[in-house]
């Protein structure tokens, strides 16, 4: 630990900070629409047939092990599908469902009815209040303006995080950006924050496809998704000081490969950056910069010659959740897909068994139905550092493990209602089934009871 840094203040802050996920409970409409150009595995399993229920169950299951190795969890609903102020902008009538639109507009359905919320990595970005100039939490909704169906999740993300972060002594929920490809931003999944330790104050890490005004699209055709503008304004609001920001931009031959956010090819975790070699566009500038930090940063590389970035892509060997567990070491939390790759097999074996690798142990989790759409655990979730008295603030039932106050009893009450309200199969073209709309209408209705968050599906 060097000089000027000095731990966060607890009678300011309320405790110790601990890094709680949020992680996006799976919507009963989880499909293979194909939306996402750049992203391989959406590309590659458009129109196929996607089960919803063992979706929402693999991404619970998730939750529920994270509490167990001694973390705190959080629950992020999904949005009301589809969103009424979307629906209305298209010129339908107020409550007019995907039924409706099918009926003068198939294209729009799968659009409008994407559970894309559930890689809530892209629901927000966020500067815990050790890092921020007023001591508060805060979060800025991702406008998500790259992709058509994810631009539809902004308004109700903003309104989910208002509901359940509503203490404005202790959270700031900041209005997404305006939705223009000058101001793209994808949230959290092209953001680290470093820090000495998870409850000091941090130095965080804009990772940019793109500057705002150099065209959308990259050399190899694919959309270069976050733009350098969108982070520099989140942190000047965020309250961040300069000398504690990094910028730097995503390397074209990764996102050509298929990494659409840079969560795909790199991941931060307190002192630790795990990436891959070919992740950033100028590596070195990125050490200079890491290297000024006040605290030594462990760079694990792993090079191309050991997996390639089309391995690192197939399998999401970095889109892994990288924590510390209660006991200080830091585990990996992968999905199956790594253990299947013989590239990433090997490389993660060799890792955890290397003392020197601060990455000690790995657990992995079957995460198909969302990795198939290009999720894997670590798009499942935001990462929101948060005091004991933060927690304390979050409303509803949605924080579970720590000192959070939710019993993790909430996982069987969700495991029962995903196995009432949510269908087995789910073909792209029954996205405008009217039964459909009848169900989602009835599921949401109960979960906002579930979650004791009243009014939060009462939409106009
Ligand atoms: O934005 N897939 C998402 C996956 C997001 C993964 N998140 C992170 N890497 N943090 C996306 O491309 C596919 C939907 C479809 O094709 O039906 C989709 O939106």
């Amino acid at each position: 630990m060097h000089g000027r840094w000095s731990p966060v203040r607890p009678s300011i802050l309320g405790g110790l900070a601990a890094e709680v996920n949020l992680d996006g409970l799976v919507g009963p409409t989880h499909n293979y629409a194909g939306l996402s150009l750049g992203n391989r595995a959406s590309m590659r399993n458009a129109g196929e047939v996607a089960e919803p229920k063992r979706a929402a169950l693999q991404g619970l299951a998730k939750m529920r092990a994270m509490v167990d190795l001694g973390l705190v969890q959080g629950i992020l609903p999904p949005p009301f599908r589809p969103d009424p102020t979307a629906v209305r902008a298209l010129g339908f009538p107020a409550g007019a469902t995907a039924a409706d639109v099918a009926a003068v507009n198939p294209a729009l359905v799968p659009l409008l009815m994407s559970a894309s919320s559930m890689w809530a990595a892209n629901a927000a970005t966020v500067s815990p209040s050790a890092d921020t100039a007023d001591h508060r939490v805060h979060l800025t909704p991702a406008n998500l303006s790259s992709t058509i169906h994810r631009s539809f999740e902004a308004a109700q993300t903003t309104r989910i995080l208002r509901t359940i972060f509503a203490d404005t002594d202790r959270f700031v929920v900041h209005d997404p950006l305006p939705m223009a490809p000058a101001f793209a931003d994808e949230g959290a999944a092209n953001h680290g924050r470093f820090a000495a330790a998870t409850d000091q104050a941090g130095h965080q890490l804009f990772v940019f496809g793109r500057d705002h005004d150099e065209p959308i699209v990259s050399a190899g055709g694919f959309p270069r998704r976050q733009s350098r503008l969108a982070g520099e304004l989140i942190a000047r609001s965020h309250g961040v000081e300069p000398d504690r920001t990094v910028f730097v931009r995503q390397a074209a031959a990764a996102i050509d490969a298929g990494a659409f956010h840079n969560d795909v090819v790199a991941v931060v975790n307190d002192h630790v950056l795990f990436h891959h070699q070919r992740a950033f566009e100028d590596p070195a500038g990125l050490a200079a910069a890491l290297g000024r930090f006040p605290f030594d940063v462990i760079r694990v590389e792993v090079p191309d010659a050991e997996v390639s970035l089309a391995d690192a892509v197939a399998s999401y060997l970095f889109n892994s959740q990288l924590v510390t567990l209660p006991d200080g070491s830091m585990t990996l939390i992968v999905p199956r897909e790594v253990e299947e790759t013989p590239s990433t097999a090997a490389y993660l074996a060799a890792a955890v068994a290397d003392p020197a690798n601060p990455i000690s142990s790995s657990r992995s989790f079957d995460l198909r139905q969302s990795m198939r759409n290009g999720g894997g655990p670590a798009c499942l979730r935001l990462r929101v550092v948060l005091t004991e008295a933060e927690q304390a603030a979050v409303r509803g039932r949605v924080l579970v493990g720590g000192a959070a106050r939710t019993d993790r009893v909430v996982f069987d009450d969700l495991a029962d209602w995903v196995d009432r309200h949510y269908r087995e199969a789910l073909p792209p073209e029954d996205l405008g089934d009217p039964a459909l709309a009848t169900e989602i209408g009835a599921g949401l209705a109960e979960l906002e009871r579930l979650l004791e968050l009243p009014g939060l599906y009462h939409l106009d």
